[in-house]
């Protein structure tokens, strides 16, 4: 699929536009043993009376929670799109995807328990942290109020947790995947399944992306069994304008 870039100034603080609010949050992770930190953006007049949607917006393998917020200030992005009336209301949850006890980006981070960590967090995900949000927030806690989406190691936990939890994400998009994804067949073992479950199933990868076999194995196997499914191949390389322009574009598909 084509899409245009997005258009300039879309990451530029604007003094005019209702803001929302990034704050750091803990929360207790039964999987992990102790508190671990995540970063929740609410949106511009976000208010308990209301019942939000939640977006949950994974780092990559040289990241924690705070990695989206550093590199892509995602709060200018999103606040930018609501005044622009093109965000259906969200919360988005940055969270920390390496679910062991020291979960910084630190030592080797390709090191083997390090990235058994990018596993692990399948189970923290819907254990603790889903069960900590809704029960903070007020938010939709149907499946079709859920969307996961990541950049890279997060792309390809997005895949891996996303689609083997139909009942509670149909929201789904990978932005540049890592080799973590699991292989097609494992990731979409029965292909109508998946295709009557999800409301999107989103594929980017920049060209230019050393990664991008990845992307372009998991694309063909979703084309060849009939799998509903945005593939979008842009400009740049395993970088943040990409992944800048996916969230621009991704979140405004979801929940509508
Ligand atoms: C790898 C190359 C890159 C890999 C992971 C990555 C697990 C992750 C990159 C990123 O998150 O940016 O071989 O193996």
């Amino acid at each position: 699929m084509f899409l245009e870039s997005a258009p300039s100034g879309y990451d530029q603080y604007r003094v005019d536009v209702p803001r929302g609010q990034m704050a750091t949050v803990e929360y207790e992770s039964g999987t992990v043993g102790g508190k671990r930190k995540c970063m929740i953006y609410t949106p511009p007049m976000y208010t308990e009376e209301l019942k939000y949607n939640v977006l949950y917006l994974l780092h990559g393998i040289g990241g924690d929670e705070e990695e989206w917020y550093k590199h892509a200030n995602p709060q200018v992005i999103l606040d930018n799109l609501y005044a622009d009336d093109k965000l259906a209301p969200m919360i988005v949850v940055l969270p920390n995807g390496r679910a062991m006890r020291n979960d910084r980006a630190e030592g080797d981070i390709f090191a083997p328990d390090k990235i058994k960590a990018f596993e692990t967090f399948e189970s923290d995900l819907l254990h603790d942290l889903i069960p900590f949000v809704e029960s903070h927030y007020a938010v939709l806690t149907g499946s079709e109020n859920r969307a996961l989406a990541g950049l890279s190691m997060g792309g390809g936990q997005s895949l891996n947790i996303g689609l083997n939890n139909p009942n509670h994400f149909v929201w789904v998009g990978a932005f540049s995947s890592a080799p973590n994804t699991k292989t097609p067949e494992l990731l979409v073992p029965q292909p109508e399944k998946t295709a009557a479950s999800l409301k999107l199933l989103w594929l980017s990868c920049g060209m230019e992306d050393e990664l991008k076999h990845v992307s372009d194995r998991t694309h063909a196997y979703l084309a060849d069994n009939h799998v509903p499914h945005l593939w979008y191949e842009e400009g740049g390389g395993h970088d943040w304008p990409v992944w800048k322009n996916d969230l621009y574009h991704f979140s405004q598909l979801l929940f509508r």
